[in-house]
């Protein structure tokens, strides 16, 4: 394996544009998401025994947002009996590509589709687990129970919903809080005051959190029964719901 590329997209000053998944992110992407979303790693591999838990053999494993395919791939080492379809949808052609070569290199006995396409167009079926880790937040709000609907529709009795997103807080001080202590995550990972302002605006028009109770109702109203948080890093929260 070679060591991933470091993050220095924002170090110089500059003329900050809305951030986009172009060649240049898709390049130093592992590095970036670590450093930036504080317990990534560790939720990636909890992927791995969630879908050990939930896989049913024979049956759809889609991986929305998949950017370089962690989440796929972390799935498929714990379930490489079950028989199970991969399906990766980003609709970033620098991610898709470089998963591409990655994914068919690290799984390549594995049943994998790769998609470049917008996951509000897709269809989904036969499905038993539905990974969307950090990519909800990147849909315009009021698209997002479309696109949750449509997953629980396509989802197999006791067929799970893994999503995972960067929240809001109602409480300020809460709030305050959890700003803070993931600026001194990214700062503590080597990013500098002015790379972590930079990226903030770059991000602020394209990535637009909810808080907890927005997604709680929004996930009760596309079909879901409950939603239990199992995952969260400061503001950072991964949600399980399960379709009866
Ligand atoms: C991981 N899940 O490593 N349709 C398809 N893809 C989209 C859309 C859309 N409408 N909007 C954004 N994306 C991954 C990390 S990153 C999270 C997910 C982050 C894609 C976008 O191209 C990018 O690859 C991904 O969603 C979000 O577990 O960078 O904070």
């Amino acid at each position: 394996m070679t060591a991933a590329k470091s993050d220095r997209l924002f170090a110089r000053p500059q003329q900050v544009v809305d951030f986009a998944f172009d060649d240049a992110v898709a390049d130093v992407f592992p590095d970036m998401i670590r450093r930036s979303v504080p317990g990534y790693d560790a939720l990636i591999a909890y992927l791995g025994v969630l879908a050990q838990q939930y896989a049913q053999p024979h049956s759809h494993v889609y991986d929305l947002g998949s950017s370089l395919g962690a989440a796929t791939l972390a799935m498929h080492r714990q379930t490489r009996t079950h028989q199970l379809k991969h399906i990766c949808i980003d609709n970033s052609e620098a991610m898709v590509k470089r998963s591409q070569s990655s994914l068919k290199r690290h799984m390549p006995d594995a049943d994998l589709q790769i998609i470049c396409a917008d996951i509000e167009t897709a269809e989904f079926y036969d499905a038993s687990i539905v990974v969307i880790n950090f990519t909800l937040q990147f849909l315009a709000p009021d698209t997002r129970l479309a696109l949750l609907k449509k997953v629980y529709d396509g989802l197999l009795p006791g067929g799970v919903l893994v999503l995972s997103e960067k929240i809001n807080f109602d409480d300020p001080l809460e709030s305050q809080l959890q700003t803070d202590l993931h600026h001194t995550f990214k700062s503590a990972n080597g990013y500098s005051e002015l790379e972590i302002s930079q990226k903030r605006s770059a991000i602020e028009n394209v990535l637009i959190p909810d808080t907890l109770a927005v997604h709680r109702a929004r996930l009760k109203e596309a079909g879901f029964n409950n939603a239990y948080q199992w995952f969260q890093s400061f503001n950072f929260v991964s949600l399980l719901a399960q379709k009866s």
